[in-house]
């Protein structure tokens, strides 16, 4: 197992749109395990491989951190087939990192996708699992949180993504 660097704020591999896997293959496999692995370490709630610079349509989520193997989410071609509702909470992500801003998502979505194995699962998330499937979904369609927020917020943290002593911070 490996842990990968997360791309940040600015890098312009965050703004592209991520190609489904055709075949779940041991390369596939490897930047599961990876992703997991950085996941975990960051720490963080989910990660999409955009973030470590792969285009692929790969998700990994798992609000224990680690804790609750049944609470880990590995989904390739990941799909929101369902919304509901609309929830606004804060939110953050690790290629932007110590900003965190309200953002609304559906309260409630289905998703659906395939596991490791290839099989298709259906998965009904609520609130905190919904909203981390929304973000990590955007993710693979080079969309960040902070395209929801205002032009003028917007700016003001790209700027600061601009500075070095954020990137060295990264
Ligand atoms: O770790 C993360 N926390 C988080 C908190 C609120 C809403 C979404 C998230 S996802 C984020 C990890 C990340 O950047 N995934 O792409
Ligand atoms: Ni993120």
């Amino acid at each position: 197992m490996a842990k990968r660097t997360i791309l940040k704020l600015g890098d312009p591999a965050l703004t592209m749109k991520s190609e489904p896997v055709a075949g779940i293959d041991a390369d596939i496999r490897t930047l599961v395990r990876d992703m997991i692995e950085t996941l975990h370490k960051a720490p963080g709630i989910g990660l999409a491989a955009p973030q470590v610079d792969v285009r692929k349509r790969v998700v990994t989520v798992d609000l224990s951190i680690g804790e609750d193997p049944d609470a880990l989410y590995a989904l390739i071609n990941p799909e929101i087939v369902q919304r509901e509702g609309k929830c606004i909470r804060e939110e953050g992500c690790l290629s932007v990192p110590e900003v965190y801003e309200k953002v609304a998502r559906p309260q409630k979505v289905v998703v659906k996708g395939l596991n490791l194995e290839g099989s298709e699962v259906t998965i009904e998330a609520e609130d905190m699992l919904a909203r981390v499937f929304c973000h990590e979904i955007d993710h693979l369609d080079g969309k960040l949180f902070v395209d929801y927020l205002s032009p003028l917020k917007r700016s003001l943290i790209r700027k600061k993504f601009k500075k070095p002593e954020a990137k060295k911070k990264a």
